[in-house]
């Protein structure tokens, strides 16, 4: 006789109930993989050996990397993620509402927090649910889908391991009236304004006539509230862009010493950009073992690891204006200090 427990068998049936609502794709095969692993090896070779130096912002993100990230959205003086959060809880309705019934595409989704804001609007309107996340991290899209779907009974996820350009490439119609892809964050600000303006490009090319794009955005504001936003007083900051020498030597089996260069972070008010650099200490020689690279560091040079610009209203709608699309609605808070754009494809 077979006995069957049932708190077992209800936590299996809702197990399956919620993978059937789950769609995991890969668009990072072996194939793209090894592309990408050489174009990083070459990025970091051009960083470390041209004048200014440079290391890419993405070697920020191992795993630790990705935690000290999440310590600094809560910083006190990190004004940027309560900002865009207290301005996304005033605003869902208002973008539920506008938009109607869509889908929900989020680049660089990584654990979803901000998007629950968007998602509790269009469920409470009682529009569809389906949400299509999008970032490099499989690990992570698979747990906020999993958790997303245990929260929310009727939405449908479809989770896409991907860069952002090869997912804007593949991006099929949606099943839904319409579809509004959302790129929160502020993650704009890491972009060059020549990347910026390829980036609008992509997102214009892969949204249909009448399809949405929201944008969170940093704005400019007084050096002392922006250099103590990246200079906190417990120095997570510090730790963050310092542990990029760390995940280099894991990646590439190198011997770059921690002590030996301190964080500095300042605001270039020409450029309107908050620059991070590490600067070396001494005069040092490090190795990239895996990249057959040396690396001769004079006392004080300084090597940039991270822009974040912060943008002004005016100009940037007309950026997006000038790509087609076109701004429907602008949020601040009170402050001014962040922005919440929604613009609509012509
Ligand atoms: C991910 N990005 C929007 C952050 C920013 O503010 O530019 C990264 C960061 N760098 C230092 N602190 C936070």
């Amino acid at each position: 006789m077979s006995m069957s427990n049932p708190a077992s068998s209800n936590s299996s049936t809702q197990f399956e109930e919620i993978e059937n609502r789950l769609q995991i794709e890969h668009l990072l095969n072996a194939a793209t993989l090894s592309t990408s692993a050489l174009t990083e090896k070459s990025d970091v070779i051009a960083g470390l050996t041209q004048k200014p130096k440079s290391i890419q912002a993405r070697y920020f993100y191992n795993d630790y990397g990705s935690q000290l990230f999440e310590q600094i959205c809560d910083l006190p003086e990190y004004y940027l993620t309560r900002t865009e959060t207290g301005i996304l809880q005033e605003c869902a309705e208002s973008i539920a509402e506008l938009t109607g019934a869509c889908e929900l595409v989020e680049l660089g989704s990584g654990s979803s927090t901000k998007t629950r804001i968007l998602l509790d609007a269009y469920d409470q309107l009682g529009h569809p649910l389906r949400y299509q996340s999008i970032d490099v991290s499989a690990g992570i899209l698979e747990l906020s889908a999993k958790a997303l779907l245990a929260d929310y009974p009727s939405l449908q996820v479809h989770a896409l391991v991907s860069t952002y350009e090869l997912a804007l490439k593949q991006l099929k119609p949606s099943s839904l009236p319409s579809r509004i892809l959302c790129f929160i964050g502020s993650s704009l600000g890491n972009l060059k304004a020549q990347e910026c303006e390829e980036f609008f490009a992509q997102i214009t090319k892969a949204l249909q006539g009448g399809e949405y794009f929201l944008l969170g955005i940093d704005l400019h504001k007084s050096k002392d509230v922006l250099e103590a936003a990246y200079n906190d007083s417990q120095g997570v900051t510090a730790a963050f862009n310092l542990n990029m020498l760390n995940h280099l030597n894991q990646r590439f089996d190198g011997n770059f010493d921690l002590t030996q260069f301190e964080h500095l972070a300042f605001y270039n008010e020409t450029q309107r950009q908050i620059e991070m650099h590490l600067r070396s200490l001494r005069p040092q020689t490090a190795t990239l073992r895996a990249l057959d690279l040396t690396i001769e560091l004079a006392a004080g040079e300084t090597i940039l690891t991270e822009i974040s610009r912060k943008f002004d209203l005016n100009r940037l709608q007309q950026e997006l204006q000038a790509q087609g699309l076109k701004p429907m609605h602008v949020w601040t808070d009170a402050k001014e200090q962040f922005g919440v754009l929604l613009c609509r494809l012509n």
